[in-house]
Protein backbone atom coordinates (compact mmCIF):
# COMPACT_ATOMS: atom_id res chain seq x y z
CA UNK A 1 0.00 0.00 0.00
CA UNK A 2 1.63 3.31 -0.73
CA UNK A 3 0.35 6.24 1.26
CA UNK A 4 1.23 10.29 0.19
CA UNK A 5 1.45 12.51 2.60
CA UNK A 6 0.98 16.48 1.48
CA UNK A 7 1.59 19.24 3.25
CA UNK A 8 -0.84 21.66 1.33
CA UNK A 9 0.47 24.99 3.44
CA UNK A 10 2.68 27.09 1.28
CA UNK A 11 1.93 29.98 3.26
CA UNK A 12 5.36 31.98 3.78
CA UNK A 13 4.08 34.32 6.62
CA UNK A 14 6.16 35.36 8.74
CA UNK A 15 7.93 32.09 7.28
CA UNK A 16 7.54 28.68 5.87
CA UNK A 17 6.74 26.34 8.78
CA UNK A 18 7.98 22.53 8.30
CA UNK A 19 5.03 20.22 8.07
CA UNK A 20 5.59 18.51 11.58
CA UNK A 21 3.02 17.02 11.84
CA UNK A 22 3.08 14.82 9.10
CA UNK A 23 6.36 13.71 10.79
CA UNK A 24 4.13 12.09 13.26
CA UNK A 25 1.29 10.96 10.96
CA UNK A 26 4.26 8.79 8.89
CA UNK A 27 5.82 7.79 11.81
CA UNK A 28 2.67 5.96 12.83
CA UNK A 29 2.39 4.07 9.68
CA UNK A 30 4.23 1.10 10.06
CA UNK A 31 6.35 -1.35 7.36
CA UNK A 32 3.28 -2.49 5.45
CA UNK A 33 2.54 0.83 3.91
CA UNK A 34 5.50 3.00 1.53
CA UNK A 35 4.74 6.14 2.89
CA UNK A 36 6.05 9.46 1.37
CA UNK A 37 5.96 13.10 2.62
CA UNK A 38 6.06 16.21 -0.06
CA UNK A 39 5.50 19.88 0.79
CA UNK A 40 3.83 21.80 -1.71
CA UNK A 41 6.80 24.56 -0.79
CA UNK A 42 8.81 22.37 -2.90
CA UNK A 43 7.01 22.46 -6.38
CA UNK A 44 7.47 25.50 -7.97
CA UNK A 45 4.94 24.64 -10.77
CA UNK A 46 1.85 22.26 -10.59
CA UNK A 47 3.20 19.80 -13.73
CA UNK A 48 5.42 18.75 -11.08
CA UNK A 49 3.48 17.87 -8.35
CA UNK A 50 1.29 16.29 -11.03
CA UNK A 51 4.49 13.94 -12.27
CA UNK A 52 5.02 13.49 -8.85
CA UNK A 53 1.68 11.67 -7.82
CA UNK A 54 1.39 9.55 -11.10
CA UNK A 55 5.06 8.36 -10.42
CA UNK A 56 4.26 7.45 -6.79
CA UNK A 57 0.67 6.32 -7.70
CA UNK A 58 -0.95 6.36 -4.08
CA UNK A 59 -3.41 4.05 -2.73
CA UNK A 60 -4.23 6.92 -0.10
CA UNK A 61 -3.13 10.46 -0.47
CA UNK A 62 -3.31 12.42 3.23
CA UNK A 63 -3.80 16.08 2.85
CA UNK A 64 -2.05 18.07 5.53
CA UNK A 65 -4.77 20.88 6.09
CA UNK A 66 -3.18 23.45 8.73
CA UNK A 67 -4.24 27.44 7.92
CA UNK A 68 -7.62 27.96 6.93
CA UNK A 69 -6.99 31.46 6.01
CA UNK A 70 -4.07 33.79 7.06
CA UNK A 71 -6.68 34.92 9.99
CA UNK A 72 -6.27 38.88 8.97
CA UNK A 73 -9.16 41.12 9.17
CA UNK A 74 -8.29 43.44 7.16
CA UNK A 75 -6.84 41.41 4.14
CA UNK A 76 -7.93 38.14 4.62
CA UNK A 77 -6.94 35.73 2.76
CA UNK A 78 -9.05 31.95 2.05
CA UNK A 79 -6.90 28.84 1.58
CA UNK A 80 -9.97 27.05 0.34
CA UNK A 81 -9.66 27.56 -3.16
CA UNK A 82 -6.10 26.22 -3.37
CA UNK A 83 -6.99 23.24 -1.48
CA UNK A 84 -9.44 22.29 -3.69
CA UNK A 85 -7.24 22.65 -6.99
CA UNK A 86 -4.42 20.25 -4.85
CA UNK A 87 -7.52 17.77 -4.64
CA UNK A 88 -8.70 17.88 -7.96
CA UNK A 89 -4.95 17.64 -9.06
CA UNK A 90 -4.84 14.02 -7.08
CA UNK A 91 -8.00 13.27 -8.92
CA UNK A 92 -6.69 13.70 -11.98
CA UNK A 93 -3.81 11.71 -11.53
CA UNK A 94 -4.52 9.10 -9.21
CA UNK A 95 -6.94 6.74 -8.11
CA UNK A 96 -6.39 7.77 -4.19
CA UNK A 97 -8.64 7.74 -1.89
CA UNK A 98 -8.55 11.04 -0.43
CA UNK A 99 -8.16 11.40 3.88
CA UNK A 100 -7.59 15.34 5.41
CA UNK A 101 -6.34 16.26 8.64
CA UNK A 102 -4.63 18.77 10.35
CA UNK A 103 -4.82 21.58 12.64
CA UNK A 104 -7.29 23.43 10.45
CA UNK A 105 -9.42 20.44 9.53
CA UNK A 106 -9.83 19.38 13.16
CA UNK A 107 -11.54 23.21 13.53
CA UNK A 108 -14.11 22.34 10.48
CA UNK A 109 -13.89 18.80 9.71
CA UNK A 110 -17.07 18.46 8.18
CA UNK A 111 -16.90 22.06 6.43
CA UNK A 112 -13.89 21.33 4.51
CA UNK A 113 -14.91 17.58 3.84
CA UNK A 114 -18.04 18.73 1.78
CA UNK A 115 -16.07 21.61 0.37
CA UNK A 116 -13.25 18.94 -0.88
CA UNK A 117 -15.58 16.32 -1.45
CA UNK A 118 -13.03 13.63 0.83
CA UNK A 119 -12.90 10.84 1.37
CA UNK A 120 -11.95 10.27 4.78
CA UNK A 121 -10.75 12.67 7.28
CA UNK A 122 -9.48 12.38 10.60
CA UNK A 123 -10.07 15.28 13.16
CA UNK A 124 -7.54 15.92 15.64
CA UNK A 125 -4.21 13.70 16.15
CA UNK A 126 -3.14 11.92 13.00
CA UNK A 127 -1.61 9.07 14.71
CA UNK A 128 -5.18 7.09 14.23
CA UNK A 129 -4.48 7.15 10.60
CA UNK A 130 -2.62 3.68 11.19
CA UNK A 131 -5.98 2.59 12.34
CA UNK A 132 -8.17 3.89 9.61
CA UNK A 133 -5.97 2.09 6.97
CA UNK A 134 -5.99 -0.92 9.09
CA UNK A 135 -9.46 -0.65 9.05
CA UNK A 136 -10.27 -0.37 5.58
CA UNK A 137 -8.06 -2.98 4.94
CA UNK A 138 -9.71 -5.30 7.22
CA UNK A 139 -13.37 -4.00 6.44
CA UNK A 140 -14.18 -3.46 9.91
CA UNK A 141 -16.24 -0.58 11.12
CA UNK A 142 -14.26 2.78 10.99
CA UNK A 143 -16.88 4.76 11.98
CA UNK A 144 -16.12 3.61 15.84
CA UNK A 145 -12.26 5.20 15.33
CA UNK A 146 -12.42 7.84 17.23
CA UNK A 147 -12.27 11.61 15.18
CA UNK A 148 -12.40 9.61 11.73
CA UNK A 149 -15.10 10.99 9.43
CA UNK A 150 -16.28 9.99 6.14
CA UNK A 151 -18.64 11.34 3.41
CA UNK A 152 -22.24 10.93 5.12
CA UNK A 153 -20.80 11.59 8.71
CA UNK A 154 -21.23 14.65 10.37
CA UNK A 155 -20.83 13.68 14.26
CA UNK A 156 -17.75 13.18 15.73
CA UNK A 157 -15.72 12.21 19.04
CA UNK A 158 -12.98 14.26 19.60
CA UNK A 159 -10.27 11.91 21.86
CA UNK A 160 -7.00 12.58 22.37
CA UNK A 161 -4.51 9.69 21.13
CA UNK A 162 -3.00 7.83 23.90
CA UNK A 163 -1.29 5.17 21.78
CA UNK A 164 2.28 5.60 20.76
CA UNK A 165 4.00 8.40 19.47
CA UNK A 166 6.87 8.21 16.92
CA UNK A 167 8.10 10.96 14.89
CA UNK A 168 9.77 10.08 11.53
CA UNK A 169 12.17 12.97 10.63
CA UNK A 170 13.97 12.20 7.63
CA UNK A 171 17.67 15.12 7.54
CA UNK A 172 17.49 14.07 3.64
CA UNK A 173 14.57 14.55 1.99
CA UNK A 174 13.88 17.57 -0.07
CA UNK A 175 11.21 19.42 2.37
CA UNK A 176 13.91 19.26 4.85
CA UNK A 177 16.71 20.67 2.77
CA UNK A 178 14.12 23.30 1.70
CA UNK A 179 13.35 24.55 5.40
CA UNK A 180 16.94 24.52 6.39
CA UNK A 181 17.78 26.51 3.38
CA UNK A 182 14.93 29.45 3.91
CA UNK A 183 15.67 30.38 7.38
CA UNK A 184 17.35 26.97 8.65
CA UNK A 185 14.37 26.88 11.25
CA UNK A 186 12.71 23.40 12.17
CA UNK A 187 10.13 22.40 15.01
CA UNK A 188 9.70 20.18 18.10
CA UNK A 189 7.32 19.10 19.93
CA UNK A 190 7.57 18.48 23.96
CA UNK A 191 4.39 17.81 25.05
CA UNK A 192 0.50 17.64 23.67
CA UNK A 193 -2.66 19.57 24.94
CA UNK A 194 -3.14 23.05 26.95
CA UNK A 195 -5.04 22.96 30.46
CA UNK A 196 -5.95 26.37 30.39
CA UNK A 197 -9.41 27.66 29.11
CA UNK A 198 -8.85 30.73 27.22
CA UNK A 199 -12.63 31.43 25.86
CA UNK A 200 -11.43 32.28 22.47
CA UNK A 201 -8.57 29.51 22.07
CA UNK A 202 -8.77 26.40 19.68
CA UNK A 203 -5.83 24.69 21.01
CA UNK A 204 -7.20 22.12 23.63
CA UNK A 205 -10.02 21.41 21.27
CA UNK A 206 -7.06 20.83 18.68
CA UNK A 207 -4.77 19.15 20.96
CA UNK A 208 -6.89 18.26 24.25
CA UNK A 209 -7.47 19.85 27.31
CA UNK A 210 -4.95 17.33 29.51
CA UNK A 211 -1.04 17.64 29.18
CA UNK A 212 0.97 14.56 27.49
CA UNK A 213 4.48 14.96 28.37
CA UNK A 214 6.81 13.12 25.90
CA UNK A 215 10.21 12.57 28.04
CA UNK A 216 12.61 15.02 28.53
CA UNK A 217 15.94 12.94 27.14
CA UNK A 218 14.12 12.10 24.24
CA UNK A 219 13.14 15.57 23.78
CA UNK A 220 16.53 16.74 23.77
CA UNK A 221 17.86 13.40 21.64
CA UNK A 222 15.32 14.96 18.97
CA UNK A 223 16.50 18.18 19.22
CA UNK A 224 20.26 16.93 18.76
CA UNK A 225 18.81 15.16 15.63
CA UNK A 226 17.49 18.82 13.97
CA UNK A 227 21.14 19.92 15.06
CA UNK A 228 22.79 17.68 13.02
CA UNK A 229 20.38 17.73 10.45
CA UNK A 230 21.80 21.64 10.02
CA UNK A 231 19.08 23.24 11.51
CA UNK A 232 20.27 27.12 12.58
CA UNK A 233 16.77 27.25 15.26
CA UNK A 234 14.55 25.27 16.22
CA UNK A 235 10.50 26.13 17.23
CA UNK A 236 9.01 24.51 19.88
CA UNK A 237 5.20 24.00 18.81
CA UNK A 238 3.59 23.39 22.47
CA UNK A 239 0.21 25.97 22.83
CA UNK A 240 2.39 26.74 26.25
CA UNK A 241 5.76 25.89 26.48
CA UNK A 242 5.83 26.36 30.16
CA UNK A 243 2.22 25.50 30.75
CA UNK A 244 4.08 23.11 32.91
CA UNK A 245 7.23 24.46 34.79
CA UNK A 246 8.41 21.45 35.69
CA UNK A 247 8.62 19.96 32.64
CA UNK A 248 10.19 22.76 30.62
CA UNK A 249 12.66 23.32 33.19
CA UNK A 250 13.08 19.12 32.71
CA UNK A 251 13.61 19.37 29.09
CA UNK A 252 16.08 22.21 29.46
CA UNK A 253 18.16 20.84 31.46
CA UNK A 254 17.99 17.28 28.82
CA UNK A 255 19.42 20.31 26.48
CA UNK A 256 21.92 21.13 28.53
CA UNK A 257 22.83 17.39 29.09
CA UNK A 258 22.77 16.57 25.32
CA UNK A 259 24.58 19.82 24.47
CA UNK A 260 22.19 21.50 22.26
CA UNK A 261 24.29 24.31 21.23
CA UNK A 262 21.59 25.91 18.25
CA UNK A 263 19.34 28.77 19.99
CA UNK A 264 15.47 27.71 20.27
CA UNK A 265 11.93 29.72 20.99
CA UNK A 266 8.48 28.75 21.84
CA UNK A 267 4.83 30.33 22.70
CA UNK A 268 5.01 30.98 26.53
CA UNK A 269 1.94 32.31 28.87
CA UNK A 270 2.74 35.49 30.60
CA UNK A 271 2.56 33.63 34.34
CA UNK A 272 4.53 34.21 37.33
CA UNK A 273 7.42 32.12 37.29
CA UNK A 274 9.98 31.20 39.53
CA UNK A 275 13.26 33.62 40.41
CA UNK A 276 16.02 31.77 37.88
CA UNK A 277 13.02 30.09 35.29
CA UNK A 278 14.12 32.18 32.45
CA UNK A 279 17.78 32.32 33.32
CA UNK A 280 17.78 28.26 33.24
CA UNK A 281 16.20 28.65 29.96
CA UNK A 282 18.17 30.56 28.45
CA UNK A 283 21.44 28.77 29.89
CA UNK A 284 19.86 25.88 27.58
CA UNK A 285 19.43 27.81 24.24
CA UNK A 286 16.36 29.59 24.61
CA UNK A 287 16.59 33.11 23.26
CA UNK A 288 13.16 34.13 21.91
CA UNK A 289 9.93 34.25 24.35
CA UNK A 290 6.56 34.20 22.01
CA UNK A 291 4.16 35.76 24.78
CA UNK A 292 -0.11 35.03 24.78
CA UNK A 293 -0.56 38.22 26.60
CA UNK A 294 -3.69 39.16 24.64
CA UNK A 295 -4.42 42.26 26.93
CA UNK A 296 -3.36 44.40 29.75
CA UNK A 297 -6.76 45.61 30.78
CA UNK A 298 -7.99 43.70 33.64
CA UNK A 299 -11.70 43.19 33.00
CA UNK A 300 -10.58 41.91 28.83
CA UNK A 301 -8.37 39.16 30.52
CA UNK A 302 -11.07 38.01 32.59
CA UNK A 303 -13.53 38.43 29.79
CA UNK A 304 -10.81 36.41 28.00
CA UNK A 305 -10.46 33.72 30.82
CA UNK A 306 -6.19 34.43 30.70
CA UNK A 307 -4.27 32.36 33.31
CA UNK A 308 -2.74 35.45 34.64
CA UNK A 309 -3.48 39.11 35.77
CA UNK A 310 -1.57 42.57 34.04
CA UNK A 311 0.79 42.56 36.90
CA UNK A 312 1.84 39.10 36.20
CA UNK A 313 2.06 40.12 32.42
CA UNK A 314 4.64 42.88 33.62
CA UNK A 315 6.68 40.63 36.33
CA UNK A 316 7.28 37.74 33.44
CA UNK A 317 8.17 40.28 31.08
CA UNK A 318 10.87 41.39 33.23
CA UNK A 319 12.11 38.49 34.25
CA UNK A 320 12.51 37.21 30.34
CA UNK A 321 14.77 40.53 30.00
CA UNK A 322 16.77 40.37 32.75
CA UNK A 323 17.25 36.27 31.59
CA UNK A 324 18.71 38.06 28.33
CA UNK A 325 16.31 37.10 26.08
CA UNK A 326 14.32 38.47 23.20
CA UNK A 327 10.82 39.05 23.96
CA UNK A 328 7.23 39.57 21.56
CA UNK A 329 3.99 40.04 23.25
CA UNK A 330 0.53 38.89 20.87
CA UNK A 331 -2.51 40.99 21.24
CA UNK A 332 -5.54 40.54 20.99
CA UNK A 333 -8.13 43.48 20.85
CA UNK A 334 -11.89 43.63 20.72
CA UNK A 335 -13.08 40.35 22.49
CA UNK A 336 -15.68 40.71 24.61
CA UNK A 337 -15.57 43.91 26.85
CA UNK A 338 -13.11 46.11 24.67
CA UNK A 339 -13.77 49.61 25.04
CA UNK A 340 -12.11 52.80 24.26
CA UNK A 341 -10.99 52.61 28.30
CA UNK A 342 -9.76 49.28 28.03
CA UNK A 343 -7.71 49.63 24.75
CA UNK A 344 -6.41 52.82 25.97
CA UNK A 345 -5.28 50.69 29.05
CA UNK A 346 -3.51 47.85 26.74
CA UNK A 347 -1.85 50.26 24.63
CA UNK A 348 -0.56 52.81 27.46
CA UNK A 349 0.39 49.29 29.74
CA UNK A 350 2.69 48.42 26.87
CA UNK A 351 5.49 51.32 27.07
CA UNK A 352 5.91 49.64 30.59
CA UNK A 353 7.28 47.11 28.49
CA UNK A 354 10.93 47.24 27.41
CA UNK A 355 12.69 46.23 24.40
CA UNK A 356 10.40 43.66 22.67
CA UNK A 357 8.18 43.35 20.13
CA UNK A 358 4.47 43.31 19.65
CA UNK A 359 2.22 42.04 17.44
CA UNK A 360 -1.45 43.25 17.15
CA UNK A 361 -4.17 40.74 16.09
CA UNK A 362 -7.48 43.09 15.61
CA UNK A 363 -10.49 41.39 15.98
CA UNK A 364 -11.23 37.86 17.76
CA UNK A 365 -12.25 35.21 15.70
CA UNK A 366 -15.10 33.04 16.26
CA UNK A 367 -14.16 29.52 16.38
CA UNK A 368 -16.38 26.45 17.16
CA UNK A 369 -15.61 24.62 20.44
CA UNK A 370 -15.21 27.74 22.38
CA UNK A 371 -16.35 29.73 25.53
CA UNK A 372 -16.62 32.53 23.06
CA UNK A 373 -18.73 30.64 20.41
CA UNK A 374 -20.80 29.92 23.26
CA UNK A 375 -21.16 33.98 24.19
CA UNK A 376 -21.21 34.57 20.50
CA UNK A 377 -24.55 32.68 19.90
CA UNK A 378 -26.06 33.82 22.89
CA UNK A 379 -25.69 37.63 22.20
CA UNK A 380 -27.10 36.68 18.62
CA UNK A 381 -23.48 37.34 16.64
CA UNK A 382 -24.17 33.89 15.01
CA UNK A 383 -26.86 31.37 14.42
CA UNK A 384 -26.27 28.06 15.65
CA UNK A 385 -25.35 25.95 12.58
CA UNK A 386 -23.79 28.73 10.79
CA UNK A 387 -20.77 28.24 8.80
CA UNK A 388 -17.66 29.73 10.51
CA UNK A 389 -15.03 28.56 7.94
CA UNK A 390 -15.58 31.87 5.99
CA UNK A 391 -14.49 33.92 8.74
CA UNK A 392 -16.59 35.77 11.62
CA UNK A 393 -15.20 37.97 13.93
CA UNK A 394 -16.35 38.79 17.49
CA UNK A 395 -18.20 42.21 17.84
CA UNK A 396 -17.98 44.40 20.84
CA UNK A 397 -21.19 46.27 21.26
CA UNK A 398 -18.58 49.23 22.70
CA UNK A 399 -16.10 49.80 20.07
CA UNK A 400 -15.25 48.78 16.27
CA UNK A 401 -12.57 47.09 14.64
CA UNK A 402 -12.29 50.04 12.39
CA UNK A 403 -12.03 52.37 15.63
CA UNK A 404 -9.11 49.65 17.14
CA UNK A 405 -7.18 49.13 14.10
CA UNK A 406 -6.97 53.46 13.71
CA UNK A 407 -6.43 53.91 17.66
CA UNK A 408 -3.20 51.03 17.55
CA UNK A 409 -2.02 52.57 14.19
CA UNK A 410 -2.00 55.95 15.78
CA UNK A 411 -0.24 54.69 19.27
CA UNK A 412 1.73 52.80 17.12
CA UNK A 413 3.35 56.02 15.43
CA UNK A 414 5.25 54.18 12.34
CA UNK A 415 6.96 52.35 15.40
CA UNK A 416 9.05 49.51 13.83
CA UNK A 417 8.14 46.70 16.24
CA UNK A 418 4.40 47.37 16.75
CA UNK A 419 3.24 44.94 13.92
CA UNK A 420 -0.45 45.22 13.44
CA UNK A 421 -2.52 42.33 11.72
CA UNK A 422 -0.54 39.29 10.51
CA UNK A 423 2.81 41.55 9.76
CA UNK A 424 2.06 40.76 5.99
CA UNK A 425 3.65 43.74 3.87
CA UNK A 426 6.67 43.93 6.03
CA UNK A 427 7.49 39.96 6.36
CA UNK A 428 6.97 39.50 2.73
CA UNK A 429 9.34 42.53 2.05
CA UNK A 430 12.18 41.99 4.39
CA UNK A 431 12.80 38.01 5.68
CA UNK A 432 13.33 36.74 2.52
CA UNK A 433 16.37 38.96 1.37
CA UNK A 434 17.24 38.38 5.18
CA UNK A 435 17.18 34.56 4.31
CA UNK A 436 19.28 34.68 1.49
CA UNK A 437 21.79 36.51 3.31
CA UNK A 438 22.24 33.98 5.74
CA UNK A 439 20.24 35.35 8.34
CA UNK A 440 18.20 32.41 10.37
CA UNK A 441 15.09 31.79 13.08
CA UNK A 442 12.38 34.20 13.35
CA UNK A 443 14.35 37.85 13.21
CA UNK A 444 11.37 40.26 14.78
CA UNK A 445 14.24 41.06 16.70
CA UNK A 446 15.45 43.05 14.67
CA UNK A 447 12.40 45.32 14.80
CA UNK A 448 13.41 46.42 18.34
CA UNK A 449 14.81 49.53 18.31
C1 LIG B 1 3.43 26.55 16.60
C2 LIG B 1 2.38 27.28 15.77
C3 LIG B 1 2.81 28.35 14.96
C4 LIG B 1 4.28 28.76 14.83
C5 LIG B 1 5.00 27.72 13.95
C6 LIG B 1 6.50 27.76 14.10
C7 LIG B 1 7.18 26.56 13.51
N1 LIG B 1 8.34 26.78 12.95
O1 LIG B 1 6.71 25.45 13.58
C8 LIG B 1 4.15 30.19 14.18
C9 LIG B 1 4.19 31.24 15.28
C10 LIG B 1 5.20 30.56 13.15
C11 LIG B 1 2.75 30.12 13.59
C12 LIG B 1 2.32 30.95 12.58
C13 LIG B 1 1.06 30.91 12.04
N2 LIG B 1 0.00 30.22 12.50
CO1 LIG B 1 0.15 28.92 13.84
N3 LIG B 1 0.09 27.52 15.19
C14 LIG B 1 1.02 26.90 15.85
C15 LIG B 1 0.39 25.82 16.78
C16 LIG B 1 0.42 26.31 18.21
C17 LIG B 1 1.05 24.44 16.74
C18 LIG B 1 1.22 23.83 15.34
C19 LIG B 1 2.05 22.56 15.43
O2 LIG B 1 3.13 22.48 14.90
N4 LIG B 1 1.58 21.54 16.16
C20 LIG B 1 2.29 20.28 16.36
C21 LIG B 1 2.00 19.27 15.23
C22 LIG B 1 2.62 17.94 15.56
O3 LIG B 1 0.60 19.11 15.17
P1 LIG B 1 -0.26 19.23 13.81
O4 LIG B 1 0.49 19.91 12.77
O5 LIG B 1 -1.58 19.76 14.19
O6 LIG B 1 -0.41 17.70 13.38
C23 LIG B 1 -1.18 16.75 14.07
C24 LIG B 1 -2.65 16.71 13.64
O7 LIG B 1 -3.16 17.93 13.19
C25 LIG B 1 -2.69 15.65 12.59
N5 LIG B 1 -2.39 15.94 11.19
C26 LIG B 1 -1.62 16.89 10.62
N6 LIG B 1 -1.58 16.73 9.28
C27 LIG B 1 -2.31 15.66 8.98
C28 LIG B 1 -2.59 15.05 7.75
C29 LIG B 1 -3.39 13.90 7.72
C30 LIG B 1 -3.67 13.24 6.43
C31 LIG B 1 -3.93 13.38 8.93
C32 LIG B 1 -4.79 12.19 8.92
C33 LIG B 1 -3.67 14.01 10.16
C34 LIG B 1 -2.85 15.13 10.16
O8 LIG B 1 -1.73 14.73 13.04
C35 LIG B 1 -0.62 15.40 13.63
C36 LIG B 1 -0.05 14.56 14.75
O9 LIG B 1 -1.01 14.26 15.72
C37 LIG B 1 -1.08 25.73 16.20
C38 LIG B 1 -2.18 25.51 17.24
C39 LIG B 1 -2.21 24.09 17.69
N7 LIG B 1 -2.12 23.88 18.97
O10 LIG B 1 -2.32 23.19 16.89
C40 LIG B 1 -1.26 27.10 15.50
C41 LIG B 1 -2.09 27.14 14.23
C42 LIG B 1 -1.70 25.96 13.35
N8 LIG B 1 -1.67 28.42 13.54
C43 LIG B 1 -2.61 28.99 12.96
C44 LIG B 1 -2.43 30.19 12.19
C45 LIG B 1 -3.68 30.86 11.69
C46 LIG B 1 -1.15 30.72 11.94
C47 LIG B 1 -0.82 31.93 11.05
C48 LIG B 1 -1.60 32.06 9.75
C49 LIG B 1 -1.00 33.18 11.93
C50 LIG B 1 -0.67 34.50 11.24
N9 LIG B 1 -1.68 35.20 10.80
O11 LIG B 1 0.48 34.82 11.15
C51 LIG B 1 0.69 31.70 10.81
C52 LIG B 1 0.96 30.86 9.55
C53 LIG B 1 2.40 30.39 9.43
C54 LIG B 1 2.66 29.54 8.20
N10 LIG B 1 3.65 29.88 7.42
O12 LIG B 1 1.93 28.61 7.94
C55 LIG B 1 -3.94 28.27 13.11
C56 LIG B 1 -4.35 27.52 11.83
C57 LIG B 1 -5.84 27.36 11.66
C58 LIG B 1 -6.48 28.67 11.21
N11 LIG B 1 -7.17 29.33 12.10
O13 LIG B 1 -6.33 29.06 10.09
C59 LIG B 1 -3.66 27.34 14.34
C60 LIG B 1 -4.40 26.02 14.38
C61 LIG B 1 -4.02 28.16 15.60
C62 LIG B 1 -5.43 28.70 15.59
N12 LIG B 1 -5.62 29.99 15.53
O14 LIG B 1 -6.38 28.00 15.65
N13 LIG B 1 2.01 29.12 14.16
S1 LIG C 1 -4.44 30.91 24.55
FE1 LIG C 1 -2.59 29.78 25.08
S2 LIG C 1 -2.82 29.38 27.26
FE2 LIG C 1 -4.85 29.96 26.54
S3 LIG C 1 -5.87 28.00 26.06
FE3 LIG C 1 -4.90 28.75 24.19
S4 LIG C 1 -2.88 27.77 24.11
FE4 LIG C 1 -3.67 27.57 26.21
Amino acid sequence: MKVLLISANTLRIPYPVYPLGLDYVAGSLDSRYQTKIVDLNDFSNPESLEAMIRDFSPDFAGVSIRNIDNTDVINCRSFLPEYQDLVNRIRKNSSAKIILGGSGFTIFPVEFMQALDADYGIAGEGERLSLLLDGLQKNTDIKKIPGVLIKEKTGIVYEPWDGEIQRSFDPASPHTRFYLAFGGMLNLQTKRGCPFHCSYCTYPHIEGGRMRFFEPREIARRARELQEAGAKYIFITDSAFNASYEHSAQVAQAFIDAQVSIPWGGFFAPTVPSADYFKKMADAGLTHVEFGTESLSGPVLKNLRKPFSAADVFTAHKKALDAGLHIAHYFLLGGPGENKQTLRETLTGIDNLEKAVFFFFCGVRIYPHTALYDLALQEGQISSGQNLLPPVFYRSRDITVAEIMQTVEGQANGRLNWIIGAGEAKATRILPKLYRRGFTGPLWEYLIQ
